[in-house]
C-alpha cells in the first residue's frame, strides 16, 4: 500500500502531462500549418495587354481527393467562341506571349483534350467565351500539378484568338499545338503561401 499511493499519483500525473502535451502540439502544429502545410494555390494574372484581354486564373489542387487540380478561369476582352487555353513550358519575359515556348509536355505525349488518353499535361482544351467576351469557369485537370515533375509553377498560361483542333486537325501542328492561332493573353503562373 506504501508503494502504491505514489504509483497511483505517478500514474495520474503522468496522463495530465500526457494531455497538456498533445494540447500544446495541437496548438504548435496549427501555427506552423499556416505555410507549407495549407493547400497550395497558383494564380496567374493577365494584366491587360494590346488585345484587350484580362483576367485571373487561380489552380489548386481538387478538394474531392482525387488528386486533379482545378482551374478556375475568369477572363475578359476575348472575342465570342472557343478558344485554346494552355499551359505553355516558359514563364512570360516582359509581356512578349511568344516567350512562353511551347505547350507543357514533360511526359512527350501528342497534344490532346484535357481529358484525351493522350495529351500534354498543359493541354486545358478550349475555354467558351460569351458574347460579352467574358468566361467563368472551372477546369479540371488529372495531370498538371503544384509539385513534382508536373509542376506548373514558373510556367505560363496562354489563351490563343482561334479554336483548338485538341489533335483532330489531321496536319503536324495539330499534334504539337491543336493548331489554335495567336497568342492574345498569356501570364507566369506563381505560387502563393495558402488560400486560408
Ligand atoms: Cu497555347
Ligand atoms: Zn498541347
Amino acid at each position: 500500500m506504501k508503494l502504491l499511493i505514489p504509483f497511483v499519483f505517478l500514474l495520474a500525473f503522468s496522463a495530465s502531462m500526457r494531455v497538456l502535451t498533445s494540447q500544446g502540439g495541437l496548438s504548435d502544429t496549427d501555427s506552423q500549418c499556416t505555410g507549407d502545410c495549407a493547400t497550395p494555390v497558383a494564380t496567374c494574372r493577365i494584366l491587360q495587354n494590346e488585345n484587350g484581354v484580362d483576367g485571373l486564373i487561380r489552380i489548386e489542387p481538387a478538394s474531392d481527393g482525387s488528386g486533379n487540380s482545378d482551374v478556375y478561369v475568369e477572363l475578359s476582352g476575348l472575342t465570342p467562341g472557343e478558344h485554346g487555353f494552355h499551359v505553355h513550358e516558359s514563364p512570360i519575359t516582359g509581356s512578349d506571349c511568344e516567350s512562353a515556348g511551347g505547350h507543357f509536355n514533360p511526359t512527350n505525349e501528342d497534344h490532346g483534350d484535357i481529358d484525351a488518353s493522350e495529351h500534354h499535361v498543359g493541354d486545358l482544351g478550349n475555354i467558351e467565351i460569351d458574347e460579352n467576351g467574358n468566361v467563368s469557369t472551372v477546369l479540371s485537370s488529372d495531370t498538371l500539378t503544384l509539385s513534382g515533375p508536373t509542376n506548373v509553377v514558373g510556367r505560363s498560361i496562354v489563351v490563343h484568338g482561334g479554336q483548338d483542333d485538341l489533335g483532330e486537325g489531321g496536319d503536324e501542328q495539330s499534334l504539337a499545338n491543336g493548331n489554335s492561332g495567336p497568342r492574345v493573353g498569356c501570364c507566369t503562373i506563381t505560387l502563393q503561401g495558402s488560400n486560408i
